[in-house]
């Protein structure tokens, strides 16, 4: 009997899942959540995210999530769970977000005093106190900087899998660098929020997964490795400051001492971390193409895997590495859960209303369309919030939900083509996706079979099955990822939502006025 522990530390709060590993048999045993707003006010984050003057500037704490990963793993030690069975453990974390180390907080890592809290000792060893986030869009100009040095937004893609990204790292590295050059000079060592956890669960300096570090523009895909003229084209000796990129089933060491002294942990292996995205990807079991998943979380994600990484020429997608050592293809919006929300809010509605909204309005809305970018869009690039609604009454409330429901789901369906799947099944995870009416929506505009799991937090759950994974390669026992993902991250059978063929017919037509409706004015970016 083996238990194997995924963390994710997303947006908004750092999960935890425990799974149980016994023959045939595999179970979640404990499950818990941390949201940062309720369980550390004192930072004062709204949805996890610090207040800032400047719209544009989304950041979060470093140390915020240091404290979290203690409450955490203090949590999981006392959960009753029998804590020496635990093999190993690794992570999930929000993508793009970077975290800048001082040489004495990259040394730091590696000797912790286990007396004292992570967050005490580790109060001076950022070079920037702030992590930006993936929602940030406030380094438009390094974009087009970057772009211009490497050739061009076709080039950039076709070499890292994306162009360049306002909330892709190495923007977010030489807005840095540009206006706080001394900063800059002391930052020794610059993580992603995944391989910074990593490194202070294993007490000391962690690699990155090509999954995660293909999220920064400066990986070369086909290499998983850095890409020198990107690194250059970003900031001076860059490459000084980067981890190393190891494959994502990597072990990268013990639980540091400081897990065993302080909360009575074993010395499990810590494997390497990779964003929640290519976790995702596991948690749902896409292990083989041909399926799409979409992830209804802060930010709505559509992503598939890919044997081969077949570049999105119109510049809105992203190939990114995938846990399995392939790839994966990914559309991201960031009108994600927050938009449905303020929808919900601006009617004074619960959950429970705005399903019975969804149930009550017809499928097309009578051709009533809205945008639904609150805050600034990644896909398409909508860099100033704007709420266009065309024949839609504001103070119609069902209407409203319907229309911000729809045109979620038709910007995920027509901004998906370009991974040239032929969709048939869909698999649904994050919170909404217990959403039925939801679902349904999203069956009828994909034409698609769309799929519930038992676990909702995939990305959680794709940490702990990739423990599993690297651990048993690591023991010289290598196991296929589809017996990895059977069972936990199956779709449950019972759990299918079917299209409504009159609704696709009403969806296959509003589709593409909806891509008229909703063209940005302006051309994408850079
Ligand atoms: C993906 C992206 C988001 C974050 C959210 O490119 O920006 O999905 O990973 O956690």
């Amino acid at each position: 009997m083996a238990l194997y522990v995924g963390l994710d530390c997303s947006t908004q709060s750092l999960a935890s899942i425990v799974i149980r590993v016994d023959g045939a048999r595999r179970e979640v045993v404990f499950a818990y959540a941390l949201t940062f707003d309720e369980a550390f006010p004192e930072y004062g984050t709204h949805h996890g995210v610090l207040p800032s003057v400047d719209p544009r500037v989304q950041a979060s704490s470093p140390r915020m999530w240091l404290e979290a990963l203690e409450r955490m793993m203090a949590a999981i030690a006392r959960s009753g769970i029998e804590l020496s069975d635990v093999v190993a453990i690794s992570g999930s974390a929000q993508q793009h977000g970077s975290v800048y180390l001082t040489a004495r907080g990259v040394a730091r890592c590696s000797g912790f005093d286990a007396s004292r809290s992570l967050a005490e000792q580790l109060e001076d060893a950022f070079a920037r106190p702030l992590a930006p986030i993936w929602m940030d869009t406030s380094t438009r100009e390094e974009c087009a900087e970057i772009s211009a040095a490497l050739g061009g937004a076709g080039r950039v893609a076709a070499r890292t899998g994306s162009r360049v990204f306002e909330r892709f790292t190495g923007p977010q590295i030489r807005r840095f660098f540009k206006r706080d050059p001394a900063g800059y000079e002391t930052t020794a060592r610059i993580h992603l929020v995944s391989s910074f956890l990593a490194s202070i669960l294993a007490g000391a300096d962690a690699p990155l997964d090509p999954g995660d570090a293909s999220g920064m523009n400066l990986m070369d895909l086909a290499r998983a490795d850095w890409w020198p003229e990107a690194l250059d084209a970003t900031a001076p000796r860059l490459a000084d400051r980067l981890p190393v990129i190891r494959p994502s089933a990597t072990v990268i060491g013990t639980l540091a001492p400081y897990w065993r002294k302080r909360y009575g942990w074993p010395a499990a292996a810590v494997v390497a971390w990779s964003g929640d995205n290519p976790c995702s990807l596991i948690g749902t079991g896409l292990v083989e193409e041909g399926r799409l998943a979409v992830s209804l979380g802060t930010s709505d994600t559509v992503f598939g895997l890919m044997r081969e990484p077949r570049v999105d020429t119109g510049g809105t997608g992203h190939v990114f590495g995938a846990p399995t050592g392939e790839f994966m293809g990914l559309t991201c919006f960031r009108n994600g859960s927050l938009a449905r929300e303020r929808v919900r809010d601006a009617y004074g509605y619960d959950w429970a209303r705005f399903s019975e909204a969804l149930r009550s309005t017809p499928p097309g809305n009578q051709g009533r369309l809205m945008t639904p970018w609150f805050e600034p869009e990644i896909t398409p690039d909508v860099s100033t919030p704007i709420v266009r609604r065309l024949d839609l009454d504001p103070a119609d409330g069902p209407a409203n939900v319907r229309a911000i429901v729809e045109a979620q789901m038709m910007a995920m369906a027509n901004h998906s083509r370009w991974m040239g799947v032929d969709v048939q099944v869909i698999h649904a995870t994050g919170g909404a996706s217990t959403n039925r009416d939801v679902l349904q929506v999203m069956a009828d505009v994909f034409g698609a079979d769309v799929y519930q799991f038992s676990v909702e937090n995939a990305a959680c759950l794709g940490a702990a099955l990739r423990a599993w994974h690297a651990h048993e390669a690591a023991c010289g026992r290598p196991r296929p990822w589809t017996d990895i993902v059977r069972g936990l991250a199956e779709p449950v059978t019972e759990s299918r939502v079917s299209p409504d063929t009159a609704a696709m017919r009403v969806y296959a037509e509003l589709r593409t006025r909806y891509a008229d409706f909703a063209r940005p004015s302006g051309a994408p970016g850079n």
